[in-house]
């Protein structure tokens, strides 16, 4: 092997040590690395997405793109909580988890699925479970991009390292659950509609050997440069908690009426 041949070989070498020491892999050595979720739908929500996360350390900077989520509340955006679910069996549920036979996977069905909140991925301020509700802190609407740095807790890195975090979106539309369903109150607080809780879309992350190309240039599905718009979106969702749970209370006597 002439000198030429060996400085090629090295670059291809150090990549397949990474490709085998994926799992999940930690593309960049023990501290820093990334990992991808696509965001399915749940509930017939017809919300889908992904979610990106990239750690180094304790910090973890999390991108989430939502599209076909419930649009409008009250003239505003429809609030959509998001948060990283933790330490379970690391999978989204499907339909057969609908324990009580309503027609939908509430929340708290899902937990043995996804698990409990480990982060809430917030707008601003608190991202810990105290959180998990905080809608005017959470971004809303049909479509929207969210980016935010934030510091992990050691429950939710293990997870995100094992292989056990799950991106849950959670907000449906009332007209798209079955009526009875959309009648109840949420499993998770019972001054909220069903509809506010609902998970909508579910994805588990995944370490990325995106992350382990020298270059960090491969494709990764998620587009750059929108990382603000979660700000502005939020400040039109101050319907709040009491709005939305009458709004939503409304379509849901609606229906019944019709
Ligand atoms: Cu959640």
């Amino acid at each position: 092997m002439n000198t030429k041949t060996r400085l090629l070989a090295v670059p291809a070498l150090a990549l397949g040590a990474l490709a085998l020491s994926s799992a999940p892999a930690l593309a960049h050595g023990d501290d820093s690395w990334s990992g991808q979720a696509t965001l399915g739908t749940m509930n017939n929500s017809g919300t889908t997405g992904q979610a990106m996360v990239d750690v180094h350390g304790m910090d973890a900077t999390v991108t989430v793109n939502v599209s076909g989520a419930a649009e409008t509340f009250m003239d505003g955006p429809f609030p959509h909580a998001q948060h990283i679910h933790i330490a379970a069996q690391g999978t989204c549920p499907g339909p057969d988890a609908d324990t009580d036979g309503d027609g939908v996977v509430n929340t708290t069905e899902g937990h043995p699925f996804y698990g409990h909140i480990g982060t809430s991925l917030t707008t601003e301020g608190d991202t810990s479970a105290d959180s998990a509700l905080a809608v005017e802190r959470f971004p809303g609407g049909s479509s929207y991009t969210y980016e935010r740095t934030l510091e992990l807790t050691p429950e939710t890195a293990a997870s995100l390292k094992d292989g056990s975090a799950v991106v849950v979106v959670h907000g449906v539309d009332p007209e798209r659950m079955p009526e009875a369903a959309a009648a109840k109150m949420s499993d998770l607080d019972p001054a909220l509609p069903a509809a506010a809780t609902l998970p909508a879309a579910c994805g588990t992350l995944a370490a990325s050997q995106m992350a382990a190309t020298p270059e960090g240039g491969a494709a990764t599905g998620i587009e750059a440069g929108a990382s603000n718009s979660a700000g502005l979106t939020v400040a039109g969702a101050g319907a709040g908690l009491t709005a939305l749970a009458l709004g939503i209370a409304a379509v849901a006597r609606r229906r019944t009426r019709a």
